[in-house]
Order: structure tokens, then C-alpha cells, then sequence
């Protein structure tokens, strides 16, 4: 089935005269990587396609090859004679039918991803779960159609890998993601510049974020769990962007050592924003309880209209607005 959904992909592809492709709303490094690196391959057969982001493409990820490709303009889908729309690392439906509403065709829609909670809403589904990323599916449909990725592209997915995998340190990190790095560093994949967008970005001021996070760490022993808290306040403060808290889990993850850990944070929009991590558990079930999403070791939701309250005992704990009331 994976190897005909590839290869149907390749001709809807081939066949399209005036192609979309989308990144999740989360633009992380899977998300763009496995989307730029088909922007490359589509470059190669004479076609430059725009990429929609939901938000401006991360100072990190900047310098990836055909990042300039990317755009954050709704206005590309009022284009009567889109036919086909790609959607790369994506679990939320909802996100991308809002998008594809304001196309006035009927585009087909291809879902490529390997979230557990997808709930396959293309015409097309590669949804391979035990993908260590959307990037190793990405780099599977090069395979199975016998294209040979360029330097640019085995770097976007080398990017794609990294991240989902912590650079190959998280529950992610299977044989499969071992082998297909090591097809794309024979490819030419720039290991150098793919650490580099990966480790090298974090300011002064986002450490003092995660100085607070960290601090803040309480253990529940009887769980073996860990969760921290951060406001409003701690990001606003020390002027950090929500893609330079990003990464905390992931940080967290690697160097702790308990089964599971929590990261709780304000949103600019009055959300609490829950990211959560474990090394034996299924965080992606729990996520989904609470309208959230994500992978089996990695996931996440948001606690609508709510903030976050420390205690006079030094506990931190979530008020909805009905609780304020
Ligand atoms: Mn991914």
C-alpha cells in the first residue's frame, strides 16, 4: 500500500499544473524540511511551488535551501486553477481545510505525515506512524520513485530527521531513522548546517527563560513524572519568542531521567500550552483526551482560557476562567 500510495503521489505530482504545498501550522524543522526538500525535487522537473506557512519561517531555519519558497500569504489559495495541495507534518485536519476552503477549485488533497492522532483527511493518505519523521517518508517516496534527493534536498530531510529525533536521542530514534541518515549524509546532506539550525540558536535571553523553567521543575516521585511552569511574564520579560521556548521538552527529555516530563505554558492568546514527553508512556492517548495531539513519546495539547497560578505553598497549577469567575 505505501510503496502504490508513492508512487500515485509521484504522478499527481507530475501531473499538476499548478501545485500548493503546506507545512503544519507548528513550523519545526520536520514540517519545513519535508516540505522543501519536494519543493526541491518539484524545482528539479521546472516548477517552483509555494510553500504556505502559518507564521514567518524561524530565524534557524532560514538558510535552508528554498526557504525563500516559503510564504505566509492566504492569498496564494484564491488561485482558481490550483489542482493539488500537499500537506507535509500535519495531524489537524481542521488547519488545513480552513485553508483549502478559500480555494475556489477542488483541489486534491495529499496527506503526507506520521502523527498517530492524523485523522487522514486527504484523498490521498501516506500516513506511516512508525515513521521517525515526515522527512523519512518524504526521503521513502524518493526512493520508491527512484529519485535521487540533490545535496539541497538530503539536507531538509536530514533537517526533518534531526529535529523529531533530538538528533537521533528520543523514543523517535529507530533503525529506520538511522539508515535513511546515513543514505543522506552519502547523499551530501550538510550535517554541519543541520546541528547548526538545530543547536546553535538559543540567545542569552532563552536560556534565562529555561533558567526559570527549570527552577520551577517540580517531581512527582509516586509518577516519576516532572513538570515546569512558564508565564506570560518570564517570555515578555526577557523578549524571547515562542519558537526559542520551543525546545525545552526536547532539552528536558534527553537530559533528565524520569519516565516522563510535562512543560506548561502561557500562550499571547490566554491558552496554556502543555508539551508533553515520555519515555514508556502514551502521551499521544492523553493529548488526545484533551483535544490535543502528536506522537506516541511526544505530545501535546492547550487548556483554553487559562493561565498559570503559583500557589503560596510554591505549587503551580492551571485556572480556567470559569474557576476565576
Ligand atoms: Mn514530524
Amino acid at each position: 500500500m505505501e510503496s502504490y500510495l508513492h508512487r500515485q503521489i509521484h504522478d499527481l505530482l507530475l501531473k499538476a499544473r499548478e501545485p500548493v504545498f503546506i507545512s503544519d501550522e507548528r513550523i519545526d524543522g520536520d514540517s519545513l524540511g519535508s516540505a522543501l526538500a519536494m519543493a526541491d525535487f518539484m524545482a528539479s522537473r521546472g516548477k517552483t511551488i509555494p510553500v504556505y506557512v502559518a507564521s514567518t519561517v524561524p530565524e534557524q531555519y532560514r538558510r535552508l535551501p528554498r526557504a525563500h519558497q516559503c510564504t505566509t500569504s492566504l492569498q496564494i489559495f484564491e488561485n482558481p486553477e490550483i489542482d493539488l495541495v500537499v500537506v507535509f507534518d500535519c495531524s489537524d485536519g481542521d488547519f488545513v481545510r480552513s485553508l483549502v476552503e478559500r480555494i475556489p477549485g477542488n483541489p486534491t488533497v495529499v496527506n503526507i505525515d506520521h502523527h498517530t492522532t492524523n485523522s487522514r483527511y486527504g484523498h490521498v493518505n501516506q500516513v506511516i506512524v512508525d515513521a521517525p519523521a515526515t522527512a523519512a517518508v518524504v526521503h521513502q517516496f524518493f526512493e520508491e520513485n527512484q529519485i535521487i534527493p540533490s545535496r539541497d534536498a538530503a539536507t531538509c530531510l536530514l533537517t526533518g530527521l534531526c529535529f523529531d529525533t533530538t538528533a537521533f536521542s528520543n523514543g523517535a530514534t529507530n533503525e529506520r531513522a538511522l539508515d535513511v541518515a546515513s543514505k543522506l549524509l552519502l547523499g551530501g546532506a550538510r550535517v554541519h548546517d543541520v546541528i547548526h539550525a538545530m543547536f546553535h540558536n538559543r540567545s542569552v535571553c532563552a536560556l534565562r527563560v529555561w533558567g526559570a523553567a527549570l527552577e520551577r521543575i517540580e517531581e512527582d516521585r509516586e509518577q516519576n513524572m516532572i513538570s515546569t511552569y512558564l508565564t506570560r511574564k518570564d517570555i515578555e520579560e526577557n523578549n524571547v519568542s515562542d519558537d526559542e521556548i520551543d525546545g525545552l521538552s526536547n532539552f528536558l527529555n534527553l537530559v533528565t531521567n524520569v519516565d516522563m516530563l510535562r512543560v506548561f505554558r502561557e500562550t499571547a492568546d490566554g491558552q496554556v500550552k502543555v508539551s508533553m514527553r515520555s519515555l514508556t508512556r502514551d502521551v499521544a492517548e492523553i493529548a488526545k483526551t484533551h483535544g490535543g495531539g502528536g506522537h506516541k513519546r511526544a505530545a501535546g495539547y492547550v487548556i483554553p482560557q487559562s493561565r498559570l497560578v503559583c500557589g503560596e505553598d510554591g505549587c503551580w497549577r492551571v485556572v480556567t476562567a470559569s474557576e476565576t469567575r
